[in-house]
């Protein structure tokens, strides 16, 4: 199986993230996780990995807005240049918000830095430091050149991302993912065909259900701990069903905190059902190995056996599949979980 990776992901190394309550902590998102399932990968005898290729800026721009990726490139310098304290000790800092827009109509973009920090960037975990343009670029690239492949040869790969995609808009970053990696392959791939979307990270895919939501050419199914009482919070219910053109081209599954196995896969069947109605030709599976019991971000109870049987149910789709790399933060396990998942798409 083709694994697009790429190890531009190390640039993209904050120091700490701001939890609930204004808690700092380690930035859970690490580089860590992606030498978990290296390792893991290292082990088979079907990992190939592959280096991405780089597909420039246009179908990035295919789904987010140009000024927010402008942002994305120089608040950091633009930042460094404002405050010779971060200059001093870049190490330390991340660049982030303090103040957040709460959208209001009309809104105008601010033209200060700090103003567009808080217009462009939703949460305290999507932390910018100095190589996080550079290595959020090749992450999109990776899901890309996934497609690309998967597009030529009718059958399916692995796109080994980081940072991660799903909470990304179209105009803002969020939950550790800037660039909705996910999104922009399935804009690409939209062009060569009807694409399904499947997310199974524990967290809802808030940025894919914005971008597609008044599109029915791309259907987006997400499975996700119920925003009543998970991050984010404010998106993800079921009664979000799409909207103009696009209505009855989402679905949102929330579910209880402590879903186990058999939860999980009564509710997934469900979904596989509404994606073989839908017939598409492309899959894309953002997945996030985050369902797993003792998930530090988690609230599920999903087994590494249940992992097992959630690709082998995703894979009788018979689908050419994108596996798009989201969340998943239990390290220790990641990389024997994704390769468990994964073992039914080679
Ligand atoms: C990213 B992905 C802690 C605060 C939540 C953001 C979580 C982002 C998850 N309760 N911080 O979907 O795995
Ligand atoms: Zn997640």
């Amino acid at each position: 199986m083709k694994i697009f990776y790429s190890d531009t992901h190390r640039k993209h190394q904050p120091s700490f993230e701001v939890f609930d309550g204004g808690k700092r902590v380690p930035y859970l998102e690490n580089a860590d996780r992606m030498d978990r399932i290296l390792d893991a990968l290292s082990k088979t005898d079907w990992a190939e990995l592959i280096p991405p290729i780089d597909f420039g800026l246009d179908p990035i721009l295919g789904v987010h807005d140009r000024d927010y990726i402008s942002f994305l490139a120089s608040c950091w310098t633009e930042w460094l240049a404002l405050d010779p304290t971060v200059a001093a000790s870049p190490g330390e800092n991340a660049f982030l918000p303090a103040t957040f827009a709460l959208r209001r109509k009309p809104s105008r973009v601010p033209s200060q830095l700090l103003g567009r920090a808080g217009y462009y960037i939703m949460d305290l975990s999507a932390c910018i430091v100095a190589g996080t343009y550079e290595a959020v670029l090749a992450s999109a690239n990776c899901a890309l050149s996934a497609a690309d492949f998967v597009f030529r040869n009718q059958q399916s790969a692995f796109a080994l991302c980081r940072p991660p995609g799903h909470h990304a808009g179209k105009d803002y970053a969020a939950g550790y993912c800037f660039v909705n990696n996910s999104s922009v392959a399935a804009n690409w791939l939209s062009s060569k065909g009807r694409v399904a979307i499947l997310d199974i990270d524990y967290h809802a895919g808030n940025g894919t259900q914005d971008i597609f939501y008044e599109r029915a050419d791309v259907l987006t199914i997400s499975l996700h701990g119920d925003p009543d009482f998970e991050y984010p919070h404010f998106i993800g219910f079921a009664e979000e069903t799409g909207a103009g053109a696009g209505l009855d081209f989402h679905r949102n599954f929330p579910l209880p905190k402590a879903t186990g196995d058999e939860g999980y896969l009564s509710v997934l069947d469900e979904a596989l059902k509404l994606i073989r109605d839908f017939a598409p030709n492309y899959l894309i599976v953002p997945t996030g190995m985050d369902t797993f019991e003792g998930d530090p971000l988690g609230s599920f109870k999903v087994t590494r056996a249940g992992f097992a049987e959630i690709g082998k149910r995703i894979a009788a789709l018979h689908l050419p599949a994108v596996v798009v790399m989201e969340g998943g933060y239990a390290n220790a396990a990641l990389g024997e979980n994704i390769v468990t998942l994964l073992e039914n798409f080679k």
